[in-house]
């Protein structure tokens, strides 16, 4: 039996070299050389091609690169009955901790209206805010906003979480469910977006919830592009409503070189890399999935496939 790699955006080879090293006898097929799909019964992807999983008569599980799912869940024909795992790991959420302090930070300190004022040799004082003057609402407080969320309080900002049940979380407000969306979005002056990206979450990001962020707020969205509607983000920026937004995720990716977002003067865009798996750091937690597998015991970081996430 044997381990199918594919994936459109890693070093397919770095990967199966990493896991090779830690399971010398595992048999490993890198796309396209993938020999008889019969012999496939565990498959690490990222993005694959529409029924291309369902191609494996023999498969047992399947395993993500990373910690979203969507782009593998996006395949209607995805076989149901095979257990999906994903990434959960300490260095992803670390990674993705400083790329949202990174950015709550820039726009506390003003860090765009300084960049503005220096293209034009302006030396203009900006009066301070207090960060505890300042709500950073994360949406998705699972194992990346939670986190995230920890590493703001920190700092003295108001911290407030929006997720599908209920969290206790030390110093931070919980917000849970579509009843309560409202009353989370009126206190963000940032809003963090780390929601995976099913059916209920697609598009959350809209003119209609925009419009209940206070004005000026500030949009960070590292979850996935389908989140924001990105038209009605435009309007939001161009009309003044919104101050600035920073997108690591696209509705497509690589953004096309005509998109809007590229030079607009109050987007910083970022190329999905506010947090990546290292395969020294995740490897591990697949071997350990693929001896679960080999033995017949329970999988690890198994997705519900009824959510989504
Ligand atoms: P988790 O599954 O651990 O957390 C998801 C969170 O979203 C949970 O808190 C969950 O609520 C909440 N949620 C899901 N659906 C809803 C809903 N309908 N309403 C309210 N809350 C909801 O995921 P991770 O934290 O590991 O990852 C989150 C996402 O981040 C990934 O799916 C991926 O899209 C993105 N990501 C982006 C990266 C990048 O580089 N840009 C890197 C890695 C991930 P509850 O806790 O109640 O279940
Ligand atoms: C992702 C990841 O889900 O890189 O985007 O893990």
């Amino acid at each position: 039996m044997a381990l199918l790699i594919y994936t459109p955006i890693h070093d397919a080879d770095e990967w199966a070299e990493t896991l090779g090293a830690q399971l010398p006898d595992l048999d490993i097929r890198v796309y396209p050389n993938i020999g008889d799909p019969a012999d496939i019964d565990m498959a690490l992807v990222w993005k694959p091609p529409v029924g291309f999983l369902a191609g494996f008569p023999n498969l047992k599980f399947v395993h993500s690169f990373g910690a979203g799912v969507d782009g593998i869940l996006a395949d209607a024909k995805y076989p149901r009955q095979v257990p999906l795992a994903r990434v959960v790991d300490a260095g992803l959420a670390n990674g993705m901790a400083e790329y949202v302090v990174l950015h709550v930070l820039r726009f506390h300190r003003q860090v765009q209206a300084m960049q503005f004022n220096q293209r034009n040799k302006t030396w203009k004082w900006l009066p301070p805010v207090d960060a505890s003057e300042r709500t950073i609402g994360i949406m998705g407080m699972g194992a990346l906003g939670a986190v995230a969320a920890k590493r703001l309080t920190d700092f003295g900002f108001q911290v407030v979480g929006w997720s599908r049940r209920l969290k206790a979380i030390e110093g931070v407000a919980s917000f849970h469910g579509e009843d309560q969306l409202e009353g989370f979005l009126r206190h963000c002056n940032v809003l963090v977006c780390l929601l995976p990206l099913t059916p209920q979450t697609t598009g959350i990001i809209s003119r209609r919830t925009m419009s209940l962020l206070p004005r000026g707020a500030y949009i960070i969205n590292a979850g996935r592009g389908g989140h924001v509607v990105e038209a009605d983000l435009l309007h939001a920026l161009d009309n003044d409503y919104l101050s600035g937004a920073t997108l690591d995720v696209f509705a497509e990716e690589p953004l096309p070189e005509e998109h809007p977002f590229w030079t607009h003067p109050k987007v910083t865009v970022t190329p999905h890399n506010a947090a990546d798996s290292i395969p020294a750091l995740v490897v591990p937690q697949i071997v350990e999935n693929i001896r679960r597998c080999r033995e017949g015991r329970p999988l690890l970081r198994v997705v519900d496939l009824k959510v989504g996430y």
